[in-house]
């Protein structure tokens, strides 16, 4: 068993995130007024963003009937009214907006909120795809539930609707799989199933299917037999699945191959959900256990996942919208045989979307799964388009060879799903067909890349591995297979980085291919195994770990020469320090202006803020990382996913420093293939700006997407109306008149442009935070700082500088008062941080 697997699926996934509320949307959607009785500067703000969101993804969820000040819910004429002027809106750009559930705000209320979807309207052949691997015990009804959902009739509970999923005779007369099968369920653009009964099962009708949807959802029908499981693997690595339906018949309950599956699911990162089949003959007192020994595992160590039972539309909502990063486990349970529950479990698909970042800008990466020969036509391959966009005519080179060798070979047609295409992007699945290469010359595992990769192949790799069992002990020369994205060979352990292994241990290993050299790509995920014995680990991580014990090692040591000088220096320290409760007492005693706790002048302050990013400069981003433990991160992150940039984003990062902001915006428009984005770094410090264009260069950032001026935040050296978005974060509260800065701001953005900013709180929510937070502010900032950089004062004057900065409300107000629109914020660990929005109004 995989039990003691540890799964971390938090990771955040565009599409899927991109169900989520959309900030900016949401900003219009709380004026209730505008909602009833939208005007044309309201519609006119409204589409574009719809637009905008639109051309990030093809779908997206908004809430109608949710207001700021807590205030929430509309009665049903009221909801309907909004909802009809927002359809008008939507389908004016292109899209539908489909209603999924009415919120009742408390049983005891007639006020609702609306939970809709707007969904892109389908072009020609282009449809969303999500493939969903669908696995469980033998028996458990997999492929009956597959035949009633894409064929749309009820199983007869003797085998009846498998029928038409099967591929070969042997599985006809014994009605088990043994093969990866596949099918598909489309669903359009207003999120009904296009699928009709009994009318596809050939080439002619998945096309049809295609040609209707908005998003398409492959099924990957494995088998549930013990003797097939190589297969079922292969069919879970080689397919990259977006998702995992693990069945269980609620009568047999948790048996057989149900935990092995879900163990290889985890181990994978797949986000899994659990189908019950057969309540129709289940008696309920069985159905309760099998439910309660599923929640059990679930919860267990090894899973760390949260159950949930949907058993309302209100629960396919939650469930779908969450999926990947709450690690939640929806759980539906089902008749194939009475249609019960069927309904939510199809609303349920009709809203996962698709996981698969967009590579589509980078050099084409094809991994070939299956081969045929096709009378009339030759070879044809199929499989996975992992990066870039492939057309016909194209020239790839096919490879490795047995020799470690690539060959040209040049794509003649392509079909998606039995349609003819005229392109593959990245992301999606398809079948081409060759020019002149013979079926023999190609196996499963092997590629199609772009020349310009200039792909190299390997006989040798590294791989970091945790045993998850084994009878006794692996050592080296052992051999085992090894599931790696679409190659399935055995290979054998060279050596490792300890004498022996057993089950539980991890270790680097080194392995040889045994029969052919592969395509290898860092970072891939692989699983080893025969027989019992199971491993699962990651391709090339081995060095990075080094890298990062280096860098642990040379920061430990860096302190411990600090520490010594300190301790040379300590007499004077404890001189000017000054505690925690004094230092808030000075907040009383403002004058012109402060520089932390200290009342100065202007241009006093003016010059001590330089002063100090002077003398921290050259350690600034060390510092950061050690003095919020890597969190600083995780916002600068947060607030780049709120600014959403769109095609052609100018973005102007103000006392942007070393460019974090700037780095995460590009990252993110490239990892998004969000095209022409561009971003201008102005800062008032020399030293600061030259480390950003020193860390910019050593990163590949090419001058016309990054510029690096320096200039005061409160006298832009910009013409007026210039920028799409204003950032500044940590930057705000060290500007001597931070009107004055909000007004140049608001000078610079062009009409509808955003202003973004994030800055430390003095108002945090939670008591124990804030004691915990005030203690490490002042009494251990400063001392890391001393022992880190030999800058006592400077920290001190950061953490004092949060203190005196306005409370968010006030923040708010003051962002309102420079004629900002649709100001709005979002607090962070208890309003440790906040992230302030506005708009420019058009
Ligand atoms: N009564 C009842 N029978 C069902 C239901 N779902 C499936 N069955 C029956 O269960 C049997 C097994 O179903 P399959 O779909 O072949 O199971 P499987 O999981 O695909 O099995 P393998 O492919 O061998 O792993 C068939 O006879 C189905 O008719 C259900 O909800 N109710
Ligand atoms: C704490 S750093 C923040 C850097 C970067 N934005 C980040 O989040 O890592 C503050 C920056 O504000 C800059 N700064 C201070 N006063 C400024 C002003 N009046 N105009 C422009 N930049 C200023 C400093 O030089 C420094 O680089
Ligand atoms: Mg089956």
């Amino acid at each position: 068993m995989f039990t003691n697997v540890c799964n971390d699926s938090s990771e955040n996934h565009l599409n899927h995130n991109s169900l989520k509320l959309d900030l900016n949307i949401n900003s219009l959607l709380n004026q209730k007024k505008e909602l009833l009785k939208p005007d044309p500067e309201w519609i006119g703000l409204f589409s574009d963003r719809i637009q905008t969101k639109l051309n990030e993804s093809t779908e997206f969820m908004i809430d109608i009937g949710k207001f700021h000040n807590n205030q929430i819910g509309m009665t049903i004429n009221e909801l309907d009214t909004c909802f009809e002027n927002l359809n008008e809106i939507t389908a004016s750009v292109g899209a539908n907006l489909i209603l999924l559930c009415r919120k009742q705000i408390d049983h005891s209320s007639n006020f609702y909120v609306y939970e809709c979807l707007v969904r892109r309207k389908s072009k020609d052949d282009d449809f969303q795809e999500v493939r969903i691997a669908v696995v469980g015990n033998v028996d458990s009804g997999k492929s009956t539930l597959l035949g009633v959902l894409t064929h749309c009739e009820l199983d007869n509970g003797r085998g009846l609707a498998r029928q038409k999923l099967f591929r070969h005779k042997h599985e006809i007369e014994t009605g088990r799989t043994s093969s990866i099968g596949n099918d598909i369920l489309g669903f359009d653009s207003s999120g009904k199933i296009v699928n009709k009964p009994t009318t596809h099962g050939n080439a002619q009708q998945w096309s049809k299917i295609c040609e209707e949807s908005s998003k398409v959802i492959t099924f990957i029908d494995l088998a549930g037999h013990e003797k097939y499981l190589k297969t079922t693997i292969f069919g879970m690595t080689s397919h990259s699945p977006d998702y995992a339906l693990l069945m269980i018949g609620a009568n047999a309950g948790i048996i057989g191959m149900t935990k092995e599956h879900l163990g290889v699911t985890l181990a994978l990162n797949i986000p899994v959900f659990v189908v019950i089949t057969k309540i129709d003959m289940c008696p309920a007192n069985i159905l309760q256990s099998t439910i309660s020994s599923l929640k059990k595992i679930l919860k267990s160590p090894g899973c760390r996942k949260i159950p949930i039972l949907v058993e309302s539309d209100e629960d396919v909502v939650i469930s779908a919208t969450n999926f990947v990063s709450e690690r939640l486990c929806p759980i539906f349970q089902v008749s194939n045989v009475e249609g019960t529950n069927l309904d939510y479990l199809k609303k349920f698909l009709n809203l996962l979307c698709s996981r698969a970042h967009n590579f589509d800008n980078s050099p084409a990466e094809f991994q070939i799964d299956e081969i045929y020969s096709v009378p009339g036509v030759g070879t044809v391959v199929s499989g996975l388009s992992i990066k870039g966009v492939i057309k016909a005519n194209d020239i790839l080179l096919l490879g490795p060879d047995s020799l470690g060798n690539y060959h040209n070979v040049a794509i003649k047609s392509i079909h998606r799903k039995r349609l003819a295409v005229k392109e593959v992007r990245s992301g999606q699945t398809a079948s081409f067909a060759l020019k002149k290469v013979k079926k023999n010359e190609v196996r499963k595992g092997m590629m199609m890349l772009c020349p310009s990769l200039n792909p190299k192949s390997f006989w040798e790799f590294e791989g970091e591995i945790l045993v998850l069992h084994h009878p006794t002990t692996i050592t080296a020369r052992y051999q085992a297979m090894v599931h790696c994205g679409g190659i399935r060979q055995t290979a054998q352990i060279l050596s490792m980085n300890q004498n022996c292994l057993r089950t539980g241990d991890k270790a680097k290993v080194h392995f040889r291919f045994i029969k052919n050299p592969e395509y290898l790509t860092v970072g891939t995920k692989l699983i080893f195994r025969e027989g019992r014995t199971k491993a699962i680990g990651t391709l090339g991580l081995a060095s990075f770990i080094d890298l990062e014990r280096a860098i642990i090692l040379i920061i430990i040591l860096k302190m411990f020469v600090r520490i010594s000088q300190s301790i040379r220096r300590a007499p004077n320290l404890i001189r000017t320090r000054v505690s925690c409760q004094e230092q808030i007492r000075c907040l009383a005693n403002d004058k012109t202006n402060h520089f932390g706790f200290q009342a100065v002048s202007d241009q006093e302050k003016f010059d001590k803020v330089n002063e100090v990013f002077d003398s921290v400069a050259k350690n600034y981003d060390l510092m950061n990382d050690f003095m919020s433990f890597g969190i600083h991160r995780y916002w600068k992150s947060e607030f780049i996913q709120k600014l959403r940039p769109y095609a052609g984003t100018k973005l102007i990062d103000v006392a942007g420093g070393t460019g974090d902001i700037a780095f995460e915006f590009l990252q993110y428009a490239k990892e998004n293939g969000i095209p022409d984005c561009s971003v201008t770094v102005c800062d008032v410090n020399e030293k600061m700006l030259q480390l950003g264009r020193r860390r910019a260069k050593s990163l590949g950032i090419k001058e016309s997407d990054c510029q690096w001026i320096a200039g005061d935040a409160m006298n832009l050296p910009f013409e007026s109306n210039v920028f799409d978005a204003y950032t500044i974060s940590f930057g705000i509260r060290n500007a001597v008149d931070i009107n004055q800065v909000l007004a140049e701001a608001h000078r610079v953005l062009k009409p509808g442009g955003m202003f973004l900013c994030l800055e430390f709180s003095s108002q945090i929510n939670n008591p124990l935070i804030k004691i915990f937070y005030d203690w490490y502010s002042f009494e251990i900032i400063p001392v890391i700082g001393e022992l880190v950089t030999a800058q006592w004062n400077s920290y001190q004057y950061l953490v004092e500088s949060i203190r005196k900065f306005p409370d968010q409300e006030t923040f708010k107000q003051m962002i309102e008062m420079n004629d900002f629109k649709l100001v709005y914020y979002d607090n962070y660990l208890s309003g440790m941080t906040s992230i302030h929005y506005g708009y420019k109004p058009s």
